[in-house]
């Protein structure tokens, strides 16, 4: 069938708007009608050529919501009509990690999906005869998509997709670093640098659970009304700090942070987000996708007198089991998901999307199909 769709035809290039050919589901594949999809920094980090993994030509987007088309040979859990949510990390629930309780990562198809296949090593995109790769096993950025029935949650059919499909990376991934990952407990000390689309849901995962002090980093003023609509207590520009950042934040939270994240994919602010920990107990999540060939350091002292460092993926959820849930705190008013989408717009201006995040000017854009 023909699709609609943003073509990131090159690194570094604005995507293309085509209409591409899509091949029907095989056997275990699910034919999805897309009808949203969030813009994530994730997506911007992929087209501008700095991921390892990145290929083209290939269909990007991974924060997608839509409806359940057709299904090949083999689906079992999905029918037409349900509605879904394309999960980046799958959950097999057979595989040595999907039974292992301390990860998420479910491998089942991770090496195809990091080459932009489908499972069975090929694309099902194809642009003029020739193929296009998918992306993080989603490709949203098309008004329709083929994925794996193992990477997709059933999600019940009140919710609005356009704004549920934030759920698909942005909101799990900020509110799962908090609940899953850090398991941050109440009356904690929380630091979060970077207050976009990830960093404000960690402030309103930490809000959730309990968290006392809850401080937000970030350069730019304005973030500053929004965080604190999302839980912070304290706002830090690192350009307004006299001195050193560090043990600015130290100071404020009375001897270092119990939990620190880092919503950025900075390096260098990774660094501070760790020393800025409390000694003895403090723990530091890297939640920011850093560019190939970038490295993280520290004194291997900050480790040795209690600090600990970690990552999450996904905020560490599982996502057929977790994203429903998820969906049902939305539904219930527990999180609040509205007033962090600042933009919608049809699939035609992605580019000006895109053009909105860089600039500092949305938190989550969204594309409506
Ligand atoms: P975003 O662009 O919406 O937000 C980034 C924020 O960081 C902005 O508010 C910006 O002003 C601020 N910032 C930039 N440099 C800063 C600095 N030096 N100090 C303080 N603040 C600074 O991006 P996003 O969509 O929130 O994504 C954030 C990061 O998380 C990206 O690296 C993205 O790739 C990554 N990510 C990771 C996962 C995961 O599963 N680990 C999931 C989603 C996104
Ligand atoms: N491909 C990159 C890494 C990109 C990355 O870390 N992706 C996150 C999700 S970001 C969502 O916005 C992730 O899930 N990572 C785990 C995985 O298996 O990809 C690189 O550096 O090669
Ligand atoms: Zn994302």
């Amino acid at each position: 069938m023909d699709v609609r769709a943003a073509v990131a035809l090159q690194a570094g290039k604005p995507l293309s708007i085509e209409t591409v050919q899509l091949d029907g589901p095989r056997q275990g594949e699910v034919l999805v009608e897309m009808k949203a999809t969030g813009l994530c920094h994730t997506d911007a980090f992929t087209l501008s050529g700095a991921d390892p993994e990145g290929i083209f030509p290939a269909i990007l987007g991974h924060e997608g919501a839509g409806v359940v088309v057709d299904v090949g040979p083999g689906v079992s859990s999905l029918k037409k009509g349900d509605h879904v949510i394309p999960l980046y990390t799958p959950e097999c629930r057979e595989c040595e990690y999907c039974l292992n309780p301390k990860t998420n990562l479910c491998q089942a198809i991770r090496e195809t999906q990091g080459k932009g296949l489908m499972p069975d090593g090929t694309s099902r995109f194809s642009l003029n005869g020739d193929p296009l790769f998918h992306y993080m096993g989603c490709s949203t950025f098309a008004n329709y998509s083929v994925l794996p029935e193992i990477a997709l949650a059933k999600i019940r059919e009140d919710a609005p997709f356009d704004k549920v499909c934030y759920i698909g990376c942005g909101v799990t991934t900020g509110v799962g670093a908090v609940v899953n990952t850090a398991k941050v407990e109440p009356g904690s000390n929380v630091v979060v640098f970077g207050l976009g689309g990830i960093g404000l849901n960690v402030l309103q995962g930490a809000r959730m659970v309990g968290a006392d002090k809850i401080i937000g980093v970030d350069l730019n003023n304005d973030r500053k009304a929004i965080g604190e609509k999302f839980g912070m207590t304290h706002f830090v520009n690192p350009n307004e700090v006299e001195g050193d950042l560090v043990p600015y934040l130290v100071d404020l939270t009375g001897g270092g942070a119990d939990y620190s994240f880092e919503c950025i994919g900075n390096v260098n602010v990774m660094r501070q987000a760790l020393e800025c920990c409390h000694k003895g107990w403090g723990e530091s999540v890297i939640i920011g996708v850093a560019g190939a060939g970038q490295e993280i350091a520290t004194r291997p002292f900050q480790l040795v007198t209690g600090r600990s460092w970690r990552g999450t993926a996904f905020g560490g959820a599982r996502g057929r089991t977790d994203v429903p849930r998820i969906v049902d705190w939305y539904m219930d008013g527990k999180i609040n998901i509205d007033d962090l989408i600042t933009h919608t717009m049809p699939l035609e201006d992605i580019n000006k999307g895109f053009d909105l995040m860089h600039g500092g000017e949305s938190i989550r854009g969204v594309v409506v199909y």
